[in-house]
């Protein structure tokens, strides 16, 4: 029956297509995690390199026999950072890589009009062009676009200097990671120089190793990502506050279920724009549809949620389920978090799992190149494979009842000007973040934290998301969300202003005044750049640094290395970050200790592991409380 299914997760729109599934004997993630049981213990724990051809060299740490080094002396400690260093570049390359591919949307509407894309924040372009000192006198928007396109390009490989976007981080922040040579340079060599000093016979010293991947990683947070985000709301505009639909019951029955899911925003802009052509809606109707119902998933679905109001299917752990209601008539995918089992589920329905990017083709999916150069064309020919399937359903459809209401699109322009009552446009943002202090200052906020990250069948599915965000917004902690971690949140019903009944009574007063929801949602992955400059603007007009604020992270379930990557750069940002899964670097008590414990001695920030919501809502209201008393409010 499907409530035996509780214990796999605590969306009940899951139970009825896992028991689908189950009857139609398709595999799920749930079921390979099972079949994955018991998982390694040397690669659990950090404990196994394949650096070279010499290995694969593991370390013994059960019994006083067998190996303690690897065939060429790397202990430890030497391979569980160089592991994760790996871990945390590859992410970073994942953000970045994604960063920049915006950034040649950006130069393909100024240069090459058949790409369709335009720009759509002309404000925020000339406020971007203004700080990276790019003179603005007699170019038309177009020119503009053009030369901080170029330049954010530039931040990928330039050969000396740092990123630009590090001078928006307070002056103590920036004077830590002077100290400690983090300052993120080049975001391209800075990954690059990972992956050099993490080969084999190269870098020995787990602190060292972790220099490297710490500055990869905020290379990621205050480059990659920043310039993802920022160049995104130039193109697509800033997110607004929209109230959207989100999980599995947002598919109908009666039309083209379009799913697009991934990350990057320039393939979802476009497939958006083709949707709404008027000679693909009547190729639909012609099919028997009714129309053309576009819906997101994972990141992708973010970033078309805050900026169209187009309703979230469902996170990572949902993807799967999504193709098994049957009612899918193609999913759409670009780059990162999407299973190479889909192709397989798909098979068994009539859904056209198509790809897009030559980085990520999937076998057995249909490959349909999208190309930036002629991206609105390039969208309706894989719009038009989508609705021509429509007739080929096969009639095992299961669309679950369930799906919620909430509000998404919190840009930093859109919070600043909620909290300070201004109610003009995001793309004239006028207030200050002097309300949000105010409110931290007396008390009414206890303090805020950022609870981000995917789905893991280490941790009940969403439930570390939602349980958290409850247990914060109960002791009036603002929370803000992105990622997956943003699809439980509204499934629960926690974006929505009905929200504030689970609130303490401070929040609950904010919210019902200033009309926002405890849980606020700040868009994708890349989208935590936001939440870096949030910190950062309040730490300035606090005049503190990013560690004194009481505020914390946290990643109850994520997987990712883009997570490791996020991870690193927030908490080397100065935040306490909990996660509820632990890194795969127990086997060495020296890395584990410092990253813990030692590395707050550093950045101000560490990491926490918790993987009970409840345990780690009070260790998170503990360090909001003590960061409280430090400075003294
Ligand atoms: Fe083994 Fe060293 Fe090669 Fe790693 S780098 S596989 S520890 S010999
Ligand atoms: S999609 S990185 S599963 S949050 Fe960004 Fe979700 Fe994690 Fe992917």
């Amino acid at each position: 029956m499907s409530e035996d299914f509780k214990c796999l997760s605590c969306d009940k729109a899951n139970y009825k297509l896992i028991e689908k599934a189950k009857n139609e004997k398709i595999e799920t993630v749930w079921d390979r995690a099972e079949a994955m049981q018991p998982q390694c213990g040397f690669g659990e724990m950090g404990l196994c390199c394949t650096n070279c051809s010499m290995g694969p060299c593991r370390i013994v740490k059960v019994s006083e026999d067998g190996p303690k080094k690897g065939i060429c002396g790397a202990d430890e400690d030497t391979i569980a950072a160089r592991n994760l260093a790996r871990s945390i570049a590859a992410g970073s390359s994942a953000h970045s890589d994604h960063g920049r591919d915006i950034a040649h949307a950006l130069y393909n509407a100024a240069k090459n009009p058949e790409s369709g894309y335009k720009v759509k924040n002309p404000e925020k372009l000339i406020s971007l062009a203004k700080e990276w000192g790019i003179s603005t006198e007699n170019l038309d928007i177009k020119d503009i676009a053009a030369k901080v396109a170029e330049t954010a390009l530039q931040e990928f490989g330039k050969p000396f200097g740092h990123l630009r976007f590090v001078d928006r981080a307070p002056e103590d922040r920036i004077d830590i990671w002077k100290k400690m040579n983090v300052v993120p340079r080049a975001i391209d060599r800075d990954i690059v120089e990972v992956l050099h000093s993490t080969h084999i016979g190269c870098d020995a010293d787990y602190r060292n190793i972790m220099v490297a991947a710490t500055r990869a990683a905020l290379s990621d947070g205050w480059g990659g990502s920043m310039i993802g985000t920022e160049l995104s709301d130039i193109l697509f505009g800033v997110p607004e506050p929209h109230e959207i639909e989100a999980n599995l019951g947002v598919f109908k029955e009666d039309e083209v279920n379009l799913v697009i899911h991934g990350h990057e925003p320039t393939l979802s802009e476009a497939i958006l724009v083709a949707v709404n052509d008027p000679e693909l809606v009547e190729l639909a109707k012609k099919q028997g549809a009714e129309g053309i119902n576009l819906v997101g998933m994972c990141c992708t679905g973010n970033e078309i949620a805050m900026r169209h109001g187009i309703p979230m299917a469902g996170n990572f752990f949902q993807q799967e389920l999504a193709i098994i209601t049957g009612a899918v008539d193609a999913m759409v995918v670009d780059v990162q978090c999407i299973m190479p089992a889909l192709s397989q589920v798909a098979k068994c329905y009539h859904t056209k799992l198509i790809t897009t990017s030559p980085k990520a083709k999937i076998p057995g999916a249909i490959h349909m190149q999208f190309n930036e150069e002629e991206a609105i064309e390039s969208a309706k020919k894989i719009v038009r494979e989508a609705v021509s399937n429509f007739k080929n359903r096969r009639g095992n459809i299961l669309i679950p009842q369930e799906k919620s209401k909430g509000f998404v699109g919190y840009s930093n322009e859109a919070i600043i000007n909620a909290l300070d009552g201004v109610a003009n446009s995001v793309a004239h943002p006028m207030g200050t973040v002097k309300p949000l202090a105010d409110a931290i200052k007396s008390g009414v906020l206890r303090g805020a934290a950022a609870i981000v990250g995917c789905n893991n069948h280490k941790v009940l599915h969403d439930k570390g998301h939602e349980e958290l965000a409850k247990e914060l917004i109960k002791n009036d902690v603002l929370v803000v969300t992105t990622g997956c971690g943003a699809y439980a949140c509204i499934k629960e019903g926690l974006m929505s202003k009905e929200a504030t009944k689970f609130c303490g009574k401070g929040l609950a007063t904010v919210c019902e005044l200033v009309k926002i929801p405890p849980v606020l949602h700040m868009g994708s992955c890349v989208d935590i750049s936001r939440i870096l400059l949030l910190l950062s603007e309040l730490a300035k007009f606090m005049n503190v640094d990013i560690k004194d604020l009481p505020a914390a992270g946290a990643a109850p379930e994520w997987m990712s290395e883009k997570a490791l990557s996020i991870g690193t750069y927030v908490v080397a940002s100065g935040v306490y970050t909990m996660l509820g899964v632990a890194p795969q670097v127990t086997g060495s008590e020296n890395l584990t200790r410092f990253l813990t414990d030692d590395i707050k001695d550093i950045y101000g920030g560490c990491f926490d592991i918790e993987a009970n919501p409840q345990k780690a809502a009070e260790k998170i209201i503990d360090h909001i409380e003590k960061k409280r008393k430090s400075l003294n409010i």
